[in-house]
C-alpha cells in the first residue's frame, strides 16, 4: 500500500523529530557556512548567547519556554549550555540562554532551536498575560482548533506553564497529565434542536465530576435562555457559556451584566458566567466585573513569536560579537525580593542593592551532552510562573 507522501497520496507537510535532529529544517545559508568553514579548517570553540532585543505590543516581560523541546533536541551532542529555568519571566536584552562549543557541532541547529524557542515563549507570555489580566478568574486554553495539529500538544503545554487553568485538546492534557477541560458545541444543541433538552441530555450522560456549563448563543436571547436554563438545571447548573457571534455582541458588558442580575434576582447566583470568542488580555480586564472564567482560542494559540536571537559572543574564549551586540559570555542575577536583574560580565555578590537576596538565574541545564538538570513537571513551572506573576504588571 502506497504510503503518505508518495506519488499522489496526500501527506501532512511536516518534518519529524528525526529530520529537525538531522538539521533538515535549517536555513541553507547555515549549511554552507559550515562546508565553508570546514573547507577552510576553521574549527573554532565557541560561546553563542541567546537573548529578546524587544517583545510584541511593547510586552514589558516575556515568559521562557521551549527549553524541554531544546534539550531533547541536543542532548547527546558536545555541548554545554545555561539557561535561565523554563518559566522564567525575563526582560528584553536579558539572556535566557547559552551554548558552548564547536560552532559545526550546532550550526545546523540554530534554526531549530530559535523555532522551538520563539513560538512556545510567545504562547506561554500571552497566557501568562491574560492570566494576569483574569486575576483569580480561570482562564482556559481553546486554541487548538487555531494550529497544525501537530503542534497543538507543544501550544497546549506553553499555554498551561504560561498560566492558564486548563486546556481542550486530549493529547495535551494526557502530556501535562491533567484532564482535557471544555464545555459543549453549538453543534450539540443544533442537533438536539434546544438549549435546555441539549443541557438536559448532558446532565444525563456526561461524567458527573464535568462541570455542567451550557452554551447558551445558539438560537435565542442569552439572557432569556439563561433563565430557561437555571429553572430547569437549578443546582446543577455550573455555568452558562457565551460565545455570542461579533454581529450580535453590541455591548457584551452590558449584556452580562443583564444575565447576571437577572439569574440573581431569581436565586441563581450560584451560576457562573464563562465567556469565550475573541477573548485576549485586554477584553478580559473589561469584562472581569460580571466573567468568572475565560475560553480563550486564537490570542494564545496563535501568539505573537517572540524573536529570539543567536548570536555569538566568544570565540575561542575571547569576547567578540557584531555590532549591536555586549561581547562575552554572562551572567544573570534576580533579587528574590525586589525581582530586580542583573546582566554581568563576571561574578556580582548575592545582595540586591534593595538589601534582597540575588539568585543566579543562567545556569547549567547541558554539559558535554548531558542534560544536568531537573526537568520540572509542567505544573511546577506553571506555579513558579504563577508566583513571578505578582511581581510583574501587564
Ligand atoms: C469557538 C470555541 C472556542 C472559541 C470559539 C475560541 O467557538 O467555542 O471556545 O475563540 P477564539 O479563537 O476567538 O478565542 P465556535 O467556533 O462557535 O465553536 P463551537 O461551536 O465548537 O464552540
Amino acid at each position: 500500500m502506497k504510503q503518505d507522501g508518495e506519488e499522489g497520496i496526500p501527506q501532512f507537510h511536516v518534518a519529524t523529530p528525526k529530520e529537525v535532529r538531522e538539521g533538515k529544517t535549517t536555513d541553507i545559508y547555515f549549511v554552507r557556512t559550515k562546508e565553508i568553514l570546514e573547507k577552510k579548517g576553521l574549527d573554532r570553540r565557541v560561546k553563542a548567547e541567546f537573548i529578546a532585543k524587544g517583545f510584541h505590543d511593547d510586552w514589558p516581560w516575556a515568559v521562557f519556554a521551549g527549553l524541554e523541546e531544546i534539550l531533547s533536541l541536543v542532548k547527546g551532542l558536545p555541548l554545554t549550555i545555561r539557561a535561565v529555568p523554563e518559566g522564567t519571566i525575563f526582560k528584553p536584552f536579558q539572556p535566557v540562554m547559552e551554548i558552548e562549543g564547536n560552532y559545526k557541532d550546532f550550526c545546523l541547529l540554530e534554526t531549530a532551536i530559535l523555532g522551538l524557542m520563539c513560538q512556545s515563549t510567545g504562547v506561554a507570555t500571552k497566557a501568562a498575560r491574560c492570566k494576569k489580566a483574569a486575576e483569580k478568574r480561570s482562564v482556559l486554553s481553546f486554541g487548538a482548533r487555531r494550529v497544525h495539529p501537530l503542534l497543538t500538544p507543544m501550544i497546549d503545554r506553553s499555554a498551561f506553564i504560561g498560566g492558564c487553568d486548563g486546556i481542550s485538546a486530549l493529547k495535551g492534557a494526557e502530556l501535562l497529565g491533567i484532564e482535557p477541560t471544555g464545555t459543549m458545541p453549538h453543534a450539540l444543541i443544533l442537533l438536539m434542536g434546544d438549549t435546555v433538552e441539549a443541557a438536559v441530555a448532558f446532565d444525563e450522560i456526561v461524567d458527573e465530576k464535568v462541570a455542567r456549563v451550557v452554551l447558551i448563543d445558539t438560537f435565542n436571547d442569552e439572557k432569556f435562555e439563561a433563565i430557561r436554563l437555571a429553572n430547569a438545571l437549578k443546582e446543577r447548573l455550573y455555568a452558562i457559556r457565551l460565545d455570542t457571534p461579533s454581529s450580535r455582541r453590541g455591548n457584551l458588558k452590558h449584556m452580562i451584566e443583564e444575565i447576571r442580575w437577572e439569574l440573581d434576582i431569581r436565586g441563581f447566583s450560584h451560576v457562573k458566567i464563562f465567556v469565550s470568542g475573541g477573548m485576549n488580555e485586554y477584553k478580559i480586564q473589561q469584562l472581569n466585573p460580571y466573567v468568572d472564567a475565560y475560553g480563550v482560542g486564537t490570542a494564545i494559540s496563535n501568539a505573537p513569536v517572540v524573536d529570539f536571537s543567536m548570536d555569538i559572543i566568544e570565540i575561542e574564549g575571547h569576547p567578540i560579537a557584531k555590532k549591536g551586540k555586549m561581547s562575552g559570555s554572562k551572567r544573570v542575577y534576580r533579587c528574590l525580593s525586589c525581582f530586580k536583574t542583573y546582566v554581568t560580565y563576571g561574578e556580582m555578590g548575592n545582595v540586591c542593592e534593595c538589601g534582597g537576596k540575588l539568585e543566579t538565574l543562567l545556569n547549567p541545564v547541558l554539559a558535554r551532552g548531558n542534560v544536568v538538570t531537573a526537568l520540572p513537571h509542567p505544573r511546577d513551572i506553571r506555579s513558579y510562573v504563577l508566583s513571578q506573576l505578582e511581581h510583574f504588571s501587564l
